[in-house]
C-alpha cells in the first residue's frame, strides 16, 4: 500500500484517536444491530429495522459534522449516525424495548424513529422522506438567522422518488440553503431493486436539475465519506448552498424483521456484497498503519459486548410507559413549553 493511502486520515486532518473512535462506533452499531435482530427473534421486542452495511457511510458523515451545532434529521437505519452524535446504546435499547425512559419518544414510536433535542436530532415521522423538507426548513432558519450551522438529512434510494425529495431539493437549490442531503443507496426499497425504481444511472445525478453538486461515493469507505461530507459542509457554511451525496452501500439484512428477503433476492447476491463490508476494510487500514492489532481488537470487543449486555438488561427491566401517560406529548401541559 502506498504511503499516501496509508496516511489518508492524517491528510484529512483526523487524529489516530479519532479514527479508532470511528472504528469503535461502527462496530458498536453493528453489535447493537445484531442484538436487536436476536431480541426480536426471541420475542423480547416487537420489531427491528437494521442498518447493517451502512455504518461506514454514517460514521464518516457524522465525524465531518459539528455536534451541538448542526441539526440532524436521520432515517430509521442510522444507528451508527446517532451513536456518533452522542446517543448511547442504552438510549437505543430503551427505544427498541419501547420503555418510558426512551429519550426519543418515551416508548411511543416505532424503533428507528429518532428524536433527541439535547443532540439536535430532529424528530422524524413514519412516511418516508418527510424529513427532507423539514431539513430544508432548518437550513432556511440558519440562513435567515445568519447562523453558521448546517442541517444534515439522510434517506434511502426509494425515498428519492418521493415528491418531498424533489420539492425539498428544489427549494434548497433556489435559495442556496446550507443543507446536506445524503441518500444511503442500499440498492433496495423493501423488495424493489434500484433498477426498477430509478431511471437515471445515479441518484447523485439528480442534483444537477436543482442547480447544485451531486456526488456519488463508496459508502463502505469511511474516510472518503468523511472527506466528501466535510467539503459539503464547508460549501454550505460559505453560503454556496446544498450538496446531494449518494452513499453507495448494500442492505445486508432483510428490509425489517417483518420481511423475507429470500422471496426477491438470492443468498449468493447478499454474500457477494458482504465482501465489501466497510468494517473489516477499515480494520485492515488501521492495522496496516500500525495503530491497531489483535490485542486491541480483543479488548474493544470485550468492552462492546459488556456495554451491549448491560444496555440490553437495562432496557429489558425498565418500566413501560403507564397507561395514564398515553396523552402526554399529544396536548401541551404546564411546563412542556
Ligand atoms: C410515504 C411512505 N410510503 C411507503 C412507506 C412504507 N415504507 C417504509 S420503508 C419503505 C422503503 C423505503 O426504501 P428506501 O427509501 O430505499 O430506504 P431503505 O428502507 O431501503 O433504507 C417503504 C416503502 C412509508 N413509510 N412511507
Amino acid at each position: 500500500m502506498a504511503i499516501a493511502q496509508l496516511t489518508k486520515h492524517r491528510q484529512l486532518g483526523l487524529s489516530d484517536e479519532q479514527v479508532i473512535e470511528m472504528y469503535r462506533i461502527m462496530m458498536l452499531a453493528r453489535k447493537f444491530d445484531e442484538r436487536g435482530l436476536i431480541l426480536q427473534r426471541a420475542g423480547k421486542i416487537n420489531f427491528h429495522v437494521s442498518g447493517i452495511g451502512q455504518e461506514a457511510a454514517q460514521v464518516g458523515a457524522a465525524f465531518a459534522l459539528e455536534n451541538q451545532k448542526d441539526y440532524f434529521l436521520p432515517y430509521y437505519r442510522d444507528y451508527a449516525l446517532v451513536l456518533s452524535i452522542g446517543m448511547t446504546v442504552k438510549d437505543l435499547m430503551l427505544a427498541i424495548f419501547a420503555k418510558a425512559e426512551d429519550p426519543n419518544s418515551g416508548g411511543r414510536q416505532m424503533p428507528g424513529h429518532f428524536g433527541y433535542k439535547k443532540h439536535n436530532i430532529v424528530t422524524g415521522s413514519s412516511p418516508v422522506t418527510t424529513q427532507v423538507p423539514h431539513a430544508v426548513g432548518f437550513a432556511l432558519a440558519a440562513k435567515l438567522k445568519k447562523q453558521d450551522f448546517v442541517s444534515f438529512v439522510t434517506f434511502g434510494d426509494g425515498s428519492s422518488n418521493q415528491g418531498d425529495f424533489h420539492e425539498g431539493l428544489n427549494f434548497a437549490g433556489v435559495h442556496k440553503l446550507p443543507v446536506i442531503f445524503m441518500c444511503e443507496n442500499n440498492q433496495y426499497a423493501i423488495s424493489v431493486p434500484y433498477h426498477k425504481q430509478v431511471g437515471c444511472a445515479r441518484i447523485a445525478d439528480r442534483a444537477i436539475g436543482y442547480g447544485f453538486p451531486g456526488i456519488a461515493v463508496d459508502g463502505n469507505d469511511v474516510l472518503e465519506m468523511y472527506r466528501v461530507v466535510k467539503e459539503a459542509r464547508e460549501r454550505a457554511i460559505r453560503g454556496e448552498g446544498p450538496t446531494l451525496i449518494e452513499a453507495i452501500v448494500y442492505r445486508v439484512s432483510p428490509h425489517s424483521t417483518s420481511d423475507d428477503d429470500m422471496a426477491y433476492r438470492t443468498k449468493e447476491e447478499v454474500d457477494k456484497h458482504i465482501l465489501n463490508d466497510g468494517i473489516p476494510k477499515f480494520r485492515a487500514y488501521l492495522e496496516g498503519i500500525g495503530i491497531w492489532n489483535e490485542d486491541k481488537e480483543a479488548a474493544m470487543q470485550q468492552e462492546i459486548a459488556l456495554e451491549i449486555k448491560e444496555a440490553t438488561e437495562y432496557g429489558d427491566k425498565a418500566p413501560f410507559p403507564t397507561p395514564e401517560s398515553t396523552l402526554r406529548y399529544v396536548y401541551a401541559e404546564e411546563g412542556d413549553l
